[in-house]
């Protein structure tokens, strides 16, 4: 199904390259018969375009380095990795092990016994900190430190049959 997906969006993505090059071979050169009032407009609008790129880029980067990822906030930490394997069932989770130590990377090791699972760890306040997905035949590196002691809890974050609410697992982290 993939090599034939793959075959298929390399001809479509073809015929939309050969639609630009056909435009672009076909249309003249701009002229330049642009009335005053329709120069100040595009003035402004390139002012405007620059405005708003200098407003939002570095807002946008700013946010991103927020993402709940792990990637980011993996090399912050010191001491030893704590390696926790995790697994996915319909509809549980098991860890071997389920206690940390702030201020110590974790490094969780995420896999499925059956179908695909989202393994997503909340703070107290049920905000996300970290997340991966648990599948099957495959195991995900998530590298997350704890930097607060607490109970910490996994639920799964992706639908996975009846009782996939009760996906629910805690963690502890304890002050270093
Ligand atoms: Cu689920």
């Amino acid at each position: 199904m993939q090599p034939i997906a793959w075959q298929l969006s390399l001809l479509l993505m073809t015929l939309v390259a050969f639609g630009f090059a056909f435009v672009a071979i076909n249309s003249g050169r701009r002229q330049d018969d642009y009335a005053p009032l329709q120069k100040r407009a595009y003035r402004l609008r390139t002012r405007l375009f620059w405005g708003l790129v200098l407003v939002f880029g570095p807002a946008m980067i700013y946010t991103l380095t927020d993402l709940p990822y792990g990637a980011a906030r993996a090399r912050t930490g010191s001491g030893p990795v704590q390696v926790i394997d995790a697994t996915g069932y319909q509809w549980r989770w098991e860890l071997s092990q389920d206690h940390v130590t702030a201020g110590q990377p974790v490094e969780f090791r995420v896999t499925s016994a059956d179908v695909n699972h989202g393994f997503g760890i909340y703070d107290a306040n049920l905000h996300l900190v970290a997340q991966t997905q648990g599948m099957p035949g495959y195991t995900n590196t998530l590298r997350h430190t704890f930097e607060e002691p607490g109970t910490y809890r996994i639920l799964c974050m992706e639908y996975c049959g009846v009782a996939h609410h009760n996906m629910m697992t805690e963690i502890r982290v304890d002050a270093r």
